[in-house]
């Protein structure tokens, strides 16, 4: 057999002995093991397109927010969303294919399984953040699109969520569901306008300092700020770690994973005590805040505390304005929600909590059923999505008084302002400062709201990380056998423990959350589960 599809994937020749699973967020691992990877996931996409008549399918080449050395991939749906699970079983399939016959075999297979018209045009736009591998990887992926005669859109660097919105403006066009336009500019354009109308004239108090964690978001965050309302008037940005000339440096010690997990500022932060800091990821699909607290002890505000902040701000404009008993907000988390935020969530905003497992797919699946639904991972992942039942009980309503319709706009600016094809990081950031600005909180106000349990997450280094099997939205291991027993003996050694191990999707570690009502306590337990996997795990 040859052609053009064998003829690429035999340029690509796939490392022996490797097995590859389209994971947590797309295929992701070494850089340096993925060309193979990156050609079949072109003829994937091209097959994807084809199978929705030439709807505009998106290939992001990133690794968010892994090491410098790492890469990954990840295929967007036409309106911005994650693959479909269906088509992440095709990609490993394909992934792991051994020879350039077999991939051309069942790319064949595949059409004619699912109906595919092969002469049916394929559209894919491709981008990738700023990782030195990124413009090899890209070749890959062309060669791929090549071979399946792919009408190709390349947008160069983008952050993850930028990506995600051209896929959505592109296929929406010309369409009453028109996202916007589907350039650098438009998004640009886009959000600083919603920005600026859903600040009502309020100025956030203080400062921002953004951490870019050296990745794309930097430059990004810049080109951003020229079209945002000028910092007399609105909000004053200071960037730092945006240094994308020496790719070694993205993710390393700074960007939101590093903050999260070590529970610090970057070592490079000057902020002083009360200043307002937010961290993004090596991608800017995540964010997170935090600040030095008057005695100079860190404090973070993760995605739990965006999302309580979010459900509360929108919960109280949509009663403002009069549309309370149509519209139920709901908040979906995962295990690593601190049981505090979801407390405060159910008993004090009184919403409705939903858990998932990890990823943002799984997250957003459970908040398409909601009328408002607001979806964060602790990391700083998430987004706010609204039915289109809800988007037209807004677009219709009429409201009766002027308080009624100053909060009616605000809703409809924040709609706009919030990136609903994906999490955002920089759209989520902007939606933070619209909430702190009407609120008049600076982040110890935020912070008050509750108070989090002490909690810690470690990574422990196993021999097969797959043996870790999990039920409960990852809240209890199934597998190894007897080992969630021996976790849930040490969790009732301390008050208000609460811990659990999965294996990561990203990474080739198994994560151990724990939390506590104490500091020693939490990490105590962490430690202790810690070792508990690593004994089970043959580590
Ligand atoms: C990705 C996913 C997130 C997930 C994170 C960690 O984030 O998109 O949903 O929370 O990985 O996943 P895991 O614990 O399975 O490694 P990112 O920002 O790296 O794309």
């Amino acid at each position: 057999m040859s052609g053009p599809i064998v003829e690429a994937v035999q340029k690509h020749p796939a490392p022996e002995g490797l097995i590859y699973t389209y994971g947590t967020a797309g295929f992701r691992t070494k850089a340096d093991v993925l060309d193979s990877v990156l050609t079949r996931v072109g003829l994937v996409a091209a097959l994807r397109s084809r199978s929705l008549k030439g709807k505009w399918i998106g290939v992001m080449i990133t690794a968010s927010h892994n090491p410098p050395e790492d890469n990954g991939v990840k295929l967007v749906e036409p309106l911005g969303n994650m693959l479909q699970e269906e088509w992440e079983v095709i990609s490993t399939d394909m992934a792991n294919k051994v020879s350039a016959e077999h991939v051309s075999k069942f790319y064949h297979d595949i059409a004619a399984q699912y109906r595919i018209d092969l002469e049916t045009p394929a559209r894919v736009v491709v981008a990738r953040d700023t990782r030195a591998s990124g413009a090899r990887l890209l070749g890959c992926v062309m060669d791929g699109l090549k071979a399946a005669g792919a009408e190709v859109k390349d947008y160069g660097f983008l952050t993850t969520p930028q990506l995600h919105y051209m896929v959505r403006c592109l296929n929406t066009e010309d369409t009453k569901d028109a996202y916007g336009t589907p350039t650098e500019n438009g998004y640009y354009e886009k959000f600083s306008h919603a920005f600026k109308v859903a600040l009502k004239g309020k100025k956030p108090s203080g400062s921002l300092t953004v951490d870019c964690a050296n990745g794309v978001g930097g430059p990004k965050l810049t080109e951003l700020i020229k079209h945002l309302p000028p910092k007399e008037e609105a909000l004053e940005i200071f960037v730092i770690n945006d240094n994308v000339i020496k790719p070694e440096s993205l993710n390393v010690e700074c960007g939101a994973d590093y903050v999260k997990t070590n529970q610090r500022a970057p070592p490079s932060s000057k902020a002083g005590a009360g200043d307002r800091c937010c961290s993004l990821d090596g991608d800017a699909d995540r964010v997170v805040y935090y600040f030095k607290d008057m005695n100079n002890v860190f404090r973070l505000l993760d995605g739990d505390r965006i999302a309580t902040l979010v459900a509360s701000f929108l919960g109280d404009q949509i009663r403002q304005a009069g549309l309370a008993d149509s519209i139920k907000i709901g908040v979906v988390q995962t295990a690593y929600a601190n049981g505090a935020a979801t407390q405060y969530v159910e008993q004090h905003l009184k919403l409705k909590v939903d858990c998932t497992p990890t990823g943002v797919k799984h997250l957003h699946h459970a908040a398409e059923k909601l009328d408002v639904g607001v979806y964060f991972e602790a990391n700083g992942h998430g987004t706010v999505i609204f039915s289109d039942d809800t988007l037209e009980t807004i677009a219709k309503y009429e409201p009766k008084s002027p308080g009624q319709k100053e909060a009616l706009d605000v809703v409809h600016a924040c709609i706009d302002l919030i990136n609903q094809s994906v999490g955002d990081a920089l759209s989520d950031m902007l939606l933070v400062e619209v909430v702190l600005a009407h609120k008049n909180w600076g982040p110890q106000e935020w912070l008050s709201t509750y108070t989090d349990l002490p909690n810690r997450l470690l990574k422990v280094i196993v021999n097969d990380r797959k043996i870790f099997k999990t039920t409960d939205a990852e809240r209890r291991l199934v597998s190894p056998e007897g080992l969630q027993a021996q976790i849930d003996k040490e969790v009732q050694k301390v008050r208000q423990g609460r811990s659990f191990a999965r294996a990561s999707g990203t990474e080739d570690a198994v994560r151990v959350y724990a939390e506590a009502a104490t500091k020693a306590e939490a990490e105590d337990l962490a430690r202790k589960v810690a070792e508990l996997v690593k004994n089970a795990g043959g580590a």
